[in-house]
């Protein structure tokens, strides 16, 4: 029996072709878009009205309080009205000083406290005058 080869070699293409075009494709699903875009929060306008501080006279307390602990004033930064008074109050173990330029307290043992009042304005930095590496500043407005 002859062979036609012609006819053999359509036959292989076209069971390829079937084979080819039976064979499923990937699934293109369409993606789903949201209707509407997450909204961003609104950018705050460059116009926005700027909120004046107000005056320090007007909020600033006439007494502030730190407290030593831990080797360190807390907090280190405590702003009074002219005419306040400043208390500290040990909770160490260690006794330590409030030393300022012009003056220093007793050694404070622990539970014992130290009160300055401020009548003149400006920024008053303090030290321990034991320990030196503990500082603290004290504003009078
Ligand atoms: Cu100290």
């Amino acid at each position: 029996m002859k062979i036609d080869w012609i006819h053999v070699i359509i036959l292989v293409l076209a069971i390829t072709a079937i084979s080819g075009c039976s064979t499923p494709g990937p699934v293109v699903t369409p993606t789903a878009v949201p209707a509407t875009p997450t909204p961003f929060p609104p950018t705050p306008t460059a116009t926005s009205t700027v909120v004046p501080t107000p005056s320090p006279t007007s909020t600033t307390p006439s007494s502030a309080s730190v407290t030593i602990s831990g080797f360190s004033f807390q907090p280190g930064e405590v702003t009074i009205a002219r005419g306040g008074t400043v208390t500290w109050t040990n909770n160490d173990g260690t006794a330590h000083t409030i030393k300022f330029q012009d003056s220093e307290s007793p050694a404070l043992q622990n539970g014992k406290t130290y009160s300055k009042t401020f009548n003149v304005t400006g920024t008053f930095d303090y030290i321990c005058g034991i320990h030196t590496y503990m500082n603290g500043k004290v504003i009078v407005v």
